[in-house]
């Protein structure tokens, strides 16, 4: 077989994501809902007779959290996993921790969808010092204080995660290794805008519901010669609607 595969994931619903705050590299955990929503797709990877030789995730729990609970339902745990921040969400900057709809309420639905979806306009930037800064976190602590951001636009977050793919993910896949990746929106929206070689005006529309596996196939030269959700389409059309509607201001 001269094709290969790649599975892609984002984690269940975050406790953020439930209380529709702007998350980005904020390291809340998944909820009930969210530990169950990775089941799911644990167990309909299994059915789907899925198997995997290596895993990436970020350095955020609850991507880490839905790749643990997808092996342990494909009775894989044992299998290596790489967790590196190039996955983690696309840094959300000041934004971090406001309700996304409060924001459409104050500055209205156009601005957040900029904030959100636009290709290369940063939401405000964290100041030096603030406790959300990453430069002050262990986690990031061998990470060379340059790359840490302050905040980051899909370009920017495309500028880390993208090298990453090409370099360590790639060479995996060309070698015959089949490989899941459970990482954030925005990452993974990353990964497919270069992926499926879309442009800003088409990578705008694309949401990625939580939960779900996403299956690619390429040829060895990486064009996609398939892409499908694993799972109820309805269900899924559902879950992209909600997080494009996360942005709307209520009532
Ligand atoms: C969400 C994505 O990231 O939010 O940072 O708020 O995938 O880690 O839950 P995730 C966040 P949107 O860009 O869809 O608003």
């Amino acid at each position: 077989d001269d094709t290969m595969q790649l599975v892609i994931i984002r984690h269940g619903q975050s406790e953020w994501n439930k209380l529709n705050l702007f998350t980005g590299w904020t390291d809340v955990d998944l909820t009930q809902e969210g530990r169950a929503e990775a089941a799911a797709g644990g167990r309909a990877l299994a059915e789907a007779g899925f198997d995997f030789d290596v895993c990436y995730t970020s350095r955020l729990k609850r991507a880490i959290h839905t790749l643990d609970i997808v092996l342990a339902e494909m009775d894989r745990e044992w299998l290596p996993v790489v967790k590196t921040w190039k996955l983690n969400e696309r840094h959300y900057g000041a934004l971090q921790g406001l309700n996304k709809a409060d924001a459409a309420a104050e500055h209205g639905e156009e601005q957040v969808l900029v904030w959100r979806r636009s290709f290369d306009v940063r939401p405000p930037a964290l100041e030096p010092g603030d406790e959300r800064d990453p430069h002050a976190q262990d986690m990031y602590r061998d990470v060379p204080a340059d790359e840490l951001p302050y905040t980051e636009c899909l370009k920017d977050c495309i500028a880390r995660a993208w090298p990453y793919f090409e370099e360590v993910i790639r060479p995996q896949m060309l070698a015959g290794k089949r490989v899941l990746i459970a990482a954030h929106g925005n990452s993974l929206r990353s990964l497919v805008m270069k992926l499926e070689g879309l442009t800003p005006e088409q990578i705008l529309k694309v949401n990625i519901p939580t939960g779900v596996p996403l299956v690619y196939t390429f040829d060895r030269d990486l064009n996609v010669l398939d892409k499908h959700y694993i799972g109820d389409a309805d269900a899924i059309a559902a879950k992209i609607d909600a997080v494009a509607d996360q942005g709307k201001a209520r009532g």
